[in-house]
């Protein structure tokens, strides 16, 4: 029997992986590889609610597999798959989209940030589906970045409600956030989060791209309005660049913030620019090239989400009959 806790988490495949999402949730999947029972989604049902081009998804999801395999997550240890894969996410969807309140829905701000254009249903229910998601597998722990707390917090309402008409059904889930890199912000503006849908390419950057390219975009980061100063000091209130680029040296180096501050003492904002950089690239180089080999193996990333999908079919299975026996579904 697996006495270990379990953990369960997903991203879309809704534009190529950033910085953002590696720091604040994949590089945490892996650094608890070994100590966790664990499931890592690739969401694709949800990144429908927003407008997709096919062929677009399709090689978005092979690349996102092949990325997750890169950063180190063994799939023989963790469970990958692809969510439109086990029907079990859509049926549990549906149900808690009847336990789940309008007003709930209208208070979740990534709905209201994504609703300029497009405004469907599924993307307003969209944390009913996050929740089945989650619940299906029981889990103790959802790593994720900070922007995602609100939705775990639905996610823990929806489930106490239920267990509270039917008896001890889910297991109440609990975000887990990183202290460093919870929320690492656009290059150019941060005031805003680095996204992969950013509209400005130079605040965000994915892990695939060429140093060169890194270097580049890590010299230009905005570091501060008055840079007379060109000290490097962790100050999030007044200097929002320069404490976004500290995160992430932090991330990438394991410095903690004093050493960060000691280390470059006197040698101003390029020099640290510069360090940055480098440490993102040397950070990003294994995974995008073990990614560029994996992705050359179609039969092999198959093999992994088909093992994939039938192992975590298994689990929520038994969690979704379950449910359809508490609700009073007659039995197939
Ligand atoms: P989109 O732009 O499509 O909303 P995104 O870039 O915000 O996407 P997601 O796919 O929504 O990224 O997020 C995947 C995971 O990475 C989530 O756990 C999320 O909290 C985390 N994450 C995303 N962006 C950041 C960021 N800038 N800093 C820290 N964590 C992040
Ligand atoms: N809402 C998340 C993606 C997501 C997710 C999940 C995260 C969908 N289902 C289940 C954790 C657990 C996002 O937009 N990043």
């Amino acid at each position: 029997m697996d006495e270990r806790k379990t953990m369960f988490s997903g991203i879309q495949p809704s534009g190529d992986l950033t910085l953002g999402s590696y720091m604040g949730a994949i590089r945490n999947w892996v650094d608890m590889i070994d100590d966790y029972n664990a499931y890592y989604c690739i969401v694709d049902m949800h990144a429908i609610t927003v407008r997709q081009v096919p062929a677009d998804l399709r090689r978005r999801t092979m690349e996102q597999l092949a990325q997750y395999i890169a950063c180190g997550l063994d799939p023989h240890k963790v469970t990958l798959f692809v969510q439109s894969h086990v029907p079990a996410h859509a049926e549990l969807g549906w149900v808690l989209n009847c336990y789940t309140m309008f007003g709930e829905l209208s208070r979740m701000t990534q709905f209201k940030d994504k609703s300029a254009e497009n405004i469907n249903g599924g993307l307003f229910t969209y944390p009913a589906l996050m929740a089945a998601d989650i619940l299906l597998y029981q889990p103790d722990y959802i790593p994720v970045g900070s922007d995602q707390k609100q939705h775990v917090e639905l996610c823990r309402d929806v489930a106490t409600r239920f267990n509270n008409i039917y008896g001890d059904v889910f297991t109440i889930p609990q975000a887990y956030i990183p202290r460093v890199g919870a929320r690492i912000m656009s290059l150019t503006d941060p005031t805003s989060k680095m996204s992969k849908s950013d509209k400005d390419p130079n605040g965000c950057v994915h892990l695939l791209e060429t140093p060169e390219e890194i270097m580049r975009k890590f010299k230009r980061a905005v570091t501060d309005s008055d840079t007379s100063e060109n000290c490097v000091r962790y100050d999030p209130a007044e200097k929002p660049g320069v404490a976004n680029l500290m995160q992430i040296y932090s991330c990438a180096t394991g410095e903690s913030f004093d050493e960060i501050e000691k280390e470059f003492l006197g040698r101003g904002y390029g020099a640290f620019k510069t360090a940055v950089g480098e440490a993102v690239v040397e950070q990003l180089r294994p995974i995008r090239e073990e990614t560029k080999r994996i992705l050359a193996d179609k039969a092999y990333l198959e093999s992994v989400y088909r093992m994939g999908a039938e192992k975590a079919a298994a689990t929520a299975n038994k969690t979704l009959r379950k449910v359809y026996k508490k609700l009073g579904f007659v039995a197939r």
